[in-house]
């Protein structure tokens, strides 16, 4: 007798061997067009899903569960989860999972990349020379503040912000500051070569600032006009976080002030628009929210998001548990 498998929504257009793979455990409605739903879209496409594949762009709160009863997983190839409103999850026994660890060393690359790139003025001088507007070598052409042996700041301390600080210190030789919610285990901080400051002194006496906290409303704007006045004129400040936790217009304004020397952003507050100002500013280097995306990494991203999903509904006894919950309670409460 042939046992019916459950039905699923992957929500966005992933990689074949995934869609191959959920395909084996469960009836796979995909997205191959790479649709953008709306709510009201992706409600209707929910009906009689027990299980569902999230990006870090769908918004999943109680207002959609209510809608959609049967959906007993949200699982998440991204590793951030504002989008997901996850007591609501719990409360109604949904287990969510997030996709941690697989993305952290790519994402730092990056995170360094920006930075380098924005310290070292690579994009305002690419475009230059684009435009055909190098005709002499001069002096201080394109000179901009040295990476090696300058302070490197990093607000949020978590996996991402630890694999950026190892960055600094043991490959470029940087002093690392950080500042986090809680302060890490001196060993650690030691292993890292990190040292606790306050987020005002963080803010004044980095050169290079780096934010990797996650978004809630309480970073919310985290760093805005106030704190960019405290930054050094010579510094630079990258964002892989979240839209949001830097105020864009106050950004924006510090920029073309030159309250601070330049920025490095790869994620913008209500992306995927940018706040217009940033666009026409030469010391921003701009980049559309891509810090995970080298292809390994975003395979094992999405693969980790498949495996929750498949452990998550596997009803048989004993079954092994999902690799990344956010919320295992429900688990337990099924036992
Ligand atoms: C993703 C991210 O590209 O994992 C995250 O939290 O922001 C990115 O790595 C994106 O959210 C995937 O949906």
């Amino acid at each position: 007798m042939s046992v019916m498998k459950p039905a699923i929504l992957v929500c966005r257009r992933v990689f074949p061997e995934v869609l191959e793979r959920l395909r084996e455990h469960f009836e796979v409605e995909g997205n191959d067009a790479d649709v953008v739903w709306s709510r009201d879209e992706l409600i209707a496409h929910l009906q009689g899903k027990a299980g569902v594949f999230v990006t870090g762009t769908q918004p999943v709160d109680s207002g959609l569960l209510d809608a959609c009863p049967t959906l007993r997983a949200v699982c998440s190839m991204a590793v951030g989860y504002n989008n997901i409103d996850v007591a609501a999850c719990t409360a109604r026994g949904v287990l969510v999972s997030n996709a941690p660890d697989v993305l952290t060393e790519t994402t730092a690359d990056f995170g360094f990349a920006l930075m380098m790139a924005a310290a070292r003025r690579i994009s305002e001088s690419e475009h230059f020379l684009r435009r055909g507007e190098w005709t002499k070598w001069s002096v201080d052409l394109f000179a901009g503040a040295d990476v090696h042996g300058a302070t490197l700041g990093v607000l949020g301390m978590g996996r991402i912000g630890q694999a950026i600080a190892r960055r600094g210190a043991r490959g470029f030789a940087m002093p690392v500051l950080y500042h986090n919610r809680s302060r890490l285990d001196a060993a650690v901080e030691a292993e890292l070569g990190a040292r606790y400051v306050s987020k005002e002194a963080l803010l004044a006496e980095s050169d290079h600032l780096v934010i990797v906290v996650p978004y809630s409303a309480e970073s919310h704007h985290l760093v805005g006009a106030a704190e960019l006045r405290r930054m050094k004129a010579a510094a630079t400040l990258t964002n892989i976080a979240r839209g949001g936790i830097v105020d864009d217009a106050a950004l924006a304004r510090a920029l073309r002030e030159g309250t601070i020397a330049a920025a490095g952003l790869d994620v913008f507050e209500g992306e995927p628009a940018v706040y217009p100002d940033l666009l026409t500013l030469p010391n921003v280097v701009l980049t559309p929210h891509i810090a995970s995306a080298s292809l390994p990494t975003r395979k094992a991203m999405a693969q980790l998001a498949a495996d929750n999903l498949i452990a998550a509904l596997d009803a048989r006894p004993g079954a092994k548990p999902p690799p990344t919950p956010l919320n295992p309670e429900v688990l337990a409460r099924k036992v």
